[in-house]
């Protein structure tokens, strides 16, 4: 019933398409030996975390196994993730983050 001349028009008010580029969650994963210390300066330092949220962060990785540490662009979420593994890797600790869409 809706399919004569200019029904278009009532059916569907096309609205503009305001896209957002896509987001991506990082997430700080478990391991064994990362000292928790280094795990909590880590979210301090590269996530912009005060101390209670860095540490509540840590704790949800290591009894959970994986929190999230925040949502940004691809180019950023990339950048954080590289940040993060090679500072561990420098220090030693096979601390690991990684990155999926939103
Ligand atoms: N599980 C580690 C330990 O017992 C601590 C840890 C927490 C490691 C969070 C990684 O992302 C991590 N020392």
């Amino acid at each position: 019933e809706r399919d004569w001349p200019g029904s278009d028009y009532l059916v569907a008010p096309s609205k503009p398409e305001l896209k957002q580029p896509p987001k991506y969650r990082v997430i700080m994963l478990n391991d064994d030996y990362t000292p928790m210390e280094f795990v909590v300066e880590v979210l301090e330092k590269l996530f912009d975390m005060g101390r209670e949220r860095a540490t509540r962060t840590m704790l949800q990785v290591h009894t959970e196994g994986s929190a999230l540490c925040g949502i940004f662009t691809y180019e950023i979420a990339e950048a954080k993730v590289e940040q993060v593994n090679s500072y561990a890797q420098h220090h030693g600790h096979p601390l690991q983050c990684t990155m999926e869409q939103e």
